[in-house]
């Protein structure tokens, strides 16, 4: 039998050990932790395959609510008077300190979580299964929207607010969500972003859509249609002290579905549960964040991306823990915003990426060292590699030598971490840009391209042996489509979850993820298929054909270039160009605003009509073509070359 591991300290032999018991009896290993939770029911099994090929089950039978593990747990205890939330807005008065602070204890969240629900059922009509959308900045209502749909077993998908209206559209209408969620504005950067004027956009091409429902961040005109109600007309007469029993789902039930990018097609709907993924999380605060009660947690990352839901949202109200949230963005008014936040409130957990510590770097130690982060005592990056200068920063300047520094590997799918240093099981000696071991019950490994295990220290494939809570969930692994869950994750290798990530084990046994084996771009962190841009690209009128390729920048860590041609009657000029990089921003978003955008008259491409980008991506890193042999024609790869040399 194995024990309960989770409030324990081991050591890298103990614990290693462990591991590989741990990998055996998952079943087992996880079981323990899912105990530390609460259950309405208890499960009847704890895995089980779906009769959908790779969709597990776990708990099976074992009813939650994940919004009352985040909440009424807590509301319950001593917790109630803890802060759950604290948000400062964008705005700062003349010595530079937010204008809005606001803060909301565990009960006060609670409170205000169960009137939303309670607005959400009898005025709008939601009830168990219907799906929302939720297309909100990074202010309070944000959590409080997704908290409360959990808790009527409402399934919501959450749109990054700098999305556009297109890729509202997009997602609206592949979930066919009856409700969107919104706010007037948020402030950004200094500037005002109407974030109601997107939806109105793509409100025009999603017919299921009955209401919206408008959160005034920002007061004073706005335009609203008898579909539109706003979140304080909506919450009229609905008392304080309303209670919304929270529905019993069972562990399996979707919770909600996240869009990611992958090589082709839209971007893929994730399915996260309640059940499994509740567990993971709260296994995953505890072992790499060592969460505890005085602690105060700063999750950097935007709400609108998966980091955000997990370790923003879910994970740490799972465990109880005091939580940051800004509007805003890391270098305004002043590239020291994130700083002065660790020192306000005392933050000892950060949990950052990469990107976002090389912009820093580059305004100097001084900005950071102005302010006391001596309460910093854990830190992890996340979204990328990490490169050993941002890690070597990230610890001497902002740890000050004293927090040990990781960087995690998980992705959208995987719901929760998946390697990491855990500072709260045990701390083996830290190697810089290494991820580290997988997490115990994780049986992750390098394969070649036929499916043998790479030797220590050679690039592979990084695959995932067995099933873990958290994986994509019932019923069909991805939103409408478990064929394209099949194909993508477990057909190139039998019965083996493949991420599409590059990876290196070394002799010590840590992983070392170099980043994405396919077409998916990591431009800031944020996840960006090339097939995505491309079909932005050819949507317009005098594109013909498109291929974007993402190249290694010292600060983004990749971005996009683009090569385009043109259809007759249309001639390459500087016009052209800048039109069709806003037409990027506008129809995607300016995360994918490309570095540059040259004009072909043809695309290297096999003889069957594929577009080669490998060789593209040779020519722009400057490194050998390699194999050249199915190129239908040798000549555009030299257009490619001689495009990108003026260039450079
Ligand atoms: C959480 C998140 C997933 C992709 C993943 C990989 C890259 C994430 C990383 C990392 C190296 C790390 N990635 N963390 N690479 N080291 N610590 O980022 O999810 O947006 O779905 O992206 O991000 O390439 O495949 P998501």
């Amino acid at each position: 039998m194995l024990k309960n591991w989770i409030h324990r300290n081991v050591d890298e032999r103990e614990y290693l050990d462990y591991h590989r018991k741990a990998v055996k009896e998952y079943q087992q290993h996880w079981e323990v932790i899912a105990r530390e939770l609460e259950w309405f029911s208890p499960w009847t099994k704890v895995v089980e395959e779906t009769d959908k090929a790779h969709v597990f089950k776990w708990f099976v039978g074992g009813t939650t609510n994940i919004s009352y593990l985040a909440l009424d747990r807590h509301a319950k205890t001593w917790r109630r008077h803890k802060l759950a939330f604290i948000w400062e807005g964008e705005p700062v008065d003349e010595q530079g300190r937010p204008k809005e602070v606001r803060k909301f204890t565990y009960y006060d969240l609670w409170r205000e979580v169960n009137r939303v629900a309670y607005a959400m059922r009898t005025k709008l009509g939601l009830k168990r299964g219907d799906r929302i959308a939720i297309y909100l900045p990074m202010i309070p209502e944000l959590p409080i929207f997704m908290l409360a749909a959990a808790r009527l077993g409402v399934i919501f998908t959450v749109i990054f607010s700098g999305f556009t209206a297109e890729n509202i559209a997009n997602r609206v209408n592949d979930l066919n969500a009856s409700l969107i969620v919104t706010a007037d504005g948020v402030y950004r950067r200094g500037k005002i972003l109407r974030l109601k004027e997107i939806v109105d956009e793509s409100l025009k091409f999603t017919p299921s859509v009955q209401r919206v429902v408008v959160v005034r961040r920002l007061g004073g005109e706005l335009s609203l249609t008898q579909r539109d109600v706003t979140l304080d007309e909506l919450l009229k007469g609905v008392p304080p002290n309303t209670y919304v029993d929270p529905e019993r789902m069972e562990s399996n039930e979707v919770l909600y579905v996240l869009y990611t990018s992958g090589t082709t097609g839209r971007p893929k709907g994730m399915i996260h549960d309640h059940g499994g993924y509740a567990t993971l999380l709260h296994a995953t605060m505890k072992w790499v964040f060592d969460a505890r009660d005085d602690d105060v947690y700063f999750c950097t990352a935007d709400i609108g991306w998966v980091t955000g839901h997990s370790y923003i949202v879910f994970g740490p109200l799972i465990e109880g823990l005091t939580s940051v949230m800004y509007e805003g963005t890391l270098d305004f008014p002043a590239p020291d915003r994130w700083w002065s936040i660790v020192e306000r409130y005392g933050v000892t957990i950060l949990y950052t990426s990469p990107t976002a510590v090389r912009t820093l770097m580059k305004f100097g130690d001084d900005l950071v060292k102005k302010h006391d982060l001596s309460t910093l005592r854990i830190i992890h990056s996340v979204g990328e590699p990490i490169n050993p200068s941002a890690w070597r920063w990230l610890f001497e300047v902002v740890g000050g030598s004293r927090a040990p520094v990781g960087s995690t590997w998980w992705m959208t799918e995987t719901g929760g971490i998946m390697i990491s240093y855990l500072p709260g099981l045990m701390l083996v000696p830290m190697k810089p840009g290494s991820n580290g071991y997988p997490l115990p019950g994780i049986d992750v490994d390098v394969l070649d391209e036929s499916g043998n295990p790479v030797k220590p220290g050679e690039r592979g494939y990084l695959v995932i042996r067995n099933p873990w809570p958290g994986m994509p969930a019932a019923p069909t692994g991805v939103w409408g489509d478990h064929e394209r869950y099949v194909k993508t994750y477990w057909s190139k290798y039998k019965d083996l979850f493949y991420a599409g990530d590059y990876a290196v084990k070394d002799s010590d046994g840590y992983i070392w993820v170099a980043g994405r084996a396919d077409e998916v771009m990591k431009v800031s962190g944020h996840r960006i298929g090339t097939y995505e841009l491309e079909s932005v690209l050819v949507a317009h009128r005098a594109v013909s054909e498109a291929a974007v390729i993402g190249v290694p920048d010292e600060v983004k860590g990749e971005v996009p270039i683009a090569y385009v041609v043109l259809k007759t009657g249309n001639q390459p000029s500087e016009e052209m160009r800048k039109e069709l990089v806003d037409w990027i921003r506008k129809n995607y978003g300016p995360i994918a605003t490309p570095r540059a955008l040259f004009f072909v008259n043809k695309l290297p491409k096999t003889r069957s009509g594929k577009i080669m980008r490998r060789l593209m991506r040779s020519v722009a890193t400057n490194s050998p073509l390699g194999d050249t042999t199915t190129l239908e024609d040798a000549s555009s790869v030299e257009e490619v070359r001689t495009a990108y040399e003026e260039f450079v």
